[in-house]
């Protein structure tokens, strides 16, 4: 549904949203509405009619990046292509996107289901909170939405169609720049922690994971694989106990599809740093279960829904899992040494208090994110990639 207000674009308050969200709501409702978005570019208002307790999400694009101020403008077709990947995807991962009730282009808006009975996954594992059901989820949303938008499940005018819908420069843009380039270079973008210096130098000056980071950037730009999430970080997931949801897709686009898997293993592996013992534990068994779940349906798929005439062909199906493994420890590498000394960081590591223990968990993000990159083609199985972080890890 297209919301039928049409006017300039102006940029929604606590008071405006609510006129907006009035034809979602009975006539006798009694609106309440509060600015919740804690992300790095959008509003989100949470609009609740508490006499008959019914409520929804009313999520608008900046035409900047929160994050940086209004000298950073971004487009706001970044709405449409959200709303649209949702769609999307949720046609694939049933359950596990929210429901889109309605978009404006205009005014860069998406109508959707309240989420807020669930905690974003990144503050609930900062908090040691239990997501039984995060891996198995994830792993099923990868494979079934990376699967069915590939060229193994879509006839090809189709799957170009898509490519083409899915257009998304500008926010690609920040990506090739935020992971790809900037934290590998001398860049004004950058933000690290004095002394991480000799570290952060080491990386500009090391040719040889420079090399590999510049091929992972150039799989980036030009493989359209699948749709994807393009932002799978796990402030981009929200969940409970029982349920999980995936959030955020405005970076959506066709491109490789180890990018949302390797971005998804790069927070779990943020996590491992941070914890201990048993804690630890949990999240290294979060990182096979998402591989080893993703594999069994990405499999599944091939072989119920899978269009491709070399299906069949021996060693093909191993070769395109293979590719997905290697691209996506190589891109959880990227990830990695971004969130540490790029600009955009992450509470998991910004928030340890204790200097000495903040810093050596940056130092073992930046040395796990290198190995990742450099031996991608080397680690055999997820087990050998939880036995390099072993060695990393304390
Ligand atoms: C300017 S945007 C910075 C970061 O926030 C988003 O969530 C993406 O991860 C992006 O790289
Ligand atoms: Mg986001």
């Amino acid at each position: 549904m297209m919301i039928a207000t049409k006017k300039q674009y102006e940029s929604l308050t606590e008071k405006t949203a609510i006129h907006f969200a009035k034809e979602f709501f009975a006539e006798d409702a009694v609106l309440e509405c509060r600015e919740i978005g804690d992300g790095n570019l959008n509003y989100v208002f949470h609009i609740k009619d508490s006499k008959n307790d019914k409520s929804l999400i009313i999520k608008q694009a900046l035409p900047y990046a929160k994050v940086v101020g209004e000298s950073w403008p971004l487009t706001l077709k970044r709405a449409v292509i959200e709303a649209n990947a949702l769609k999307k995807h949720g046609e694939f991962a049933v359950g596990l996107v929210p429901k889109v009730y309605a978009t404006d282009e205009e005014l860069a808006i998406t109508v959707m289901e309240d989420l807020s009975h669930l905690k974003i996954v990144r503050e609930g594992l900062i908090q040691l909170e239990s997501y039984p059901k995060l891996a198995t989820d994830i792993g099923e949303y990868l494979a079934s939405t990376l699967f069915s938008t590939s060229d193994f499940a879509l006839h090809p005018f189709e799957k170009k169609k898509l490519v083409s819908d899915f257009s998304n420069p500008e926010l690609c843009k920040i990506t090739e720049d935020l992971i790809f380039t900037d934290p590998f270079f001398d860049n004004e973008t950058n933000d690290f922690e004095p002394s991480l210096r000799a570290d952060v130098e080491a990386i500009w000056q090391n040719g040889p994971l420079k090399l590999e980071v510049a091929k992972l950037k150039k799989s980036f730009l030009t493989e359209a694989e699948a749709l994807l999430h393009g932002d799978l970080h796990t402030g981009s997931i929200f969940a409970s106990e029982e349920e999980t949801k995936v959030i955020d897709p405005e970076f959506a686009f066709y491109g490789p599809i180890g990018f949302d898997v390797g971005l998804f293993l790069a927070n779990l592996i943020v996590q491992t740093i941070t914890r201990d013992g048993k804690q630890r534990i949990v999240i290294l068994h979060q990182i096979e279960q998402t591989w080893e779940v993703f594999t069994t349906r990405f499999s599944a798929l091939w072989k119920s829904e899978g269009i491709d005439a070399y299906k069949d062909t021996d060693g093909f199906e191993e070769y395109i899992v293979n590719k997905i493994f290697q691209d996506a420890l190589g891109f959880a590498g990227c990830e990695l040494i971004r969130r540490t000394i790029g600009l955009a960081h992450v509470k998991d590591l910004d928030g340890i208090v204790d200097d000495e223990q903040r810093i050596n968990a940056k130092k073992q993000a930046l040395q796990i994110g290198e190995k990742l990159i450099l031996n991608r083609r080397d680690i055999s199985s997820i087990n050998a990639a939880i036995s390099l972080l072993e060695r990393v890890n304390k």
